[in-house]
């Protein structure tokens, strides 16, 4: 099996599972070498639940890291990016893919900065316009419904048709993205899925719907793709691998009411690598 080494540009959120506390253990799982580019330390992630959180910008030492990086000529077969800490550090990102880009390098943007039609306590339009450029930069994006209307300012709606979907692949492929994973797909109460696009061709993978929606499940999904998707599969495998690990982590959560901040992924690790097998 190749291995590859995974640069991934998000939070460290202390507590609370999501960002770099996912990441790093799926990835690692999925036996890829990782490394980071922290964006901001919080203490706690951004969801409503756990009061206020401390916040420590990183964007100043983005092009420091990478300068010296780039002098020791190390170099990444992917990056994968999550939520970064400022508009301005979103700039940082776009020049260290430039300095860093190379034909075998896979670029992996996750606009993680929204959900339910609403985005996360903190961010502003400044941040959605800078996210907009970097996912054109992107091999592959990966939005849930309300990042790609962020990114297409195209109308979020709770409920919708196929032809709605296939406006919000089309606002996403005009800004310039390449290949796109759209997540939480879902045309009636018992069923989601994933809308993929791949080299143009469109799939959809749809799973059974859990009642209960969980914090982090975007972050889990992600880094399950991207794992899957560096290990060789196709993005419609990778999505569907990434899709069924993350409802086993829902599900194993679902028992637990006082752990409402995010999914015990874990103790579900052995089944993700299983399914990569
Ligand atoms: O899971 C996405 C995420 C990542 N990082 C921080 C967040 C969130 C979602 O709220 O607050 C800091």
């Amino acid at each position: 099996m190749a291995y590859k080494r995974i640069l991934t540009i998000q939070d460290i959120s202390c507590v609370g599972q999501c960002s770099l506390t996912v990441a790093l253990p799926v990835l690692s799982a999925a036996g890829h070498e990782t490394a980071v580019l922290p964006s901001a330390v919080l203490s706690t992630h951004t969801a409503p639940g756990f009061g206020d959180f401390t916040f420590r910008d990183l964007t100043d030492d983005i092009p420091l890291i990478a300068a010296h990086w780039k002098k020791q000529k190390i170099t990444f077969d992917a990056v994968y990016t999550g939520y970064l800490g400022s508009a301005k550090q979103i700039g940082y990102v776009k020049d260290l893919l430039d300095t860093f880009s190379g034909k075998e390098m896979t670029v992996f943007v996750d606009p993680a900065m929204a959900d339910d039609g609403v985005l996360y306590t903190g961010l502003d339009e400044g941040y959605v316009k800078e996210m907009r450029s970097l996912a054109a930069a992107a091999d592959l994006i990966l939005p849930n419904i309300t990042e790609a209307c962020l990114l297409t300012g195209i109308r979020y709606r709770e409920t919708y048709e196929e032809n709605y979907i296939d406006e919000l692949l089309r606002g996403l492929m005009g800004l310039g993205a390449k290949n796109i994973i759209l997540t939480g797909v879902s045309y009636n109460e018992g069923s989601t899925g994933i809308a993929v696009l791949e080299e143009g061709r469109r799939s959809c993978y749809t799973h059974r719907k859990l009642k209960r929606s969980s914090h982090g499940t975007g972050d889990v999904f992600a880094s399950a793709f991207v794992g899957a998707y560096m290990r060789g599969r196709s993005a419609y495998d990778a999505a569907k691998i990434a899709a069924d690990y993350t409802l086993k982590c829902i599900e194993n959560t679902a028992d637990d009411p006082s752990h409402w901040y995010g999914v015990k992924f874990e103790p579900v690790l052995p089944y993700y690598i299983g399914s990569l097998q």
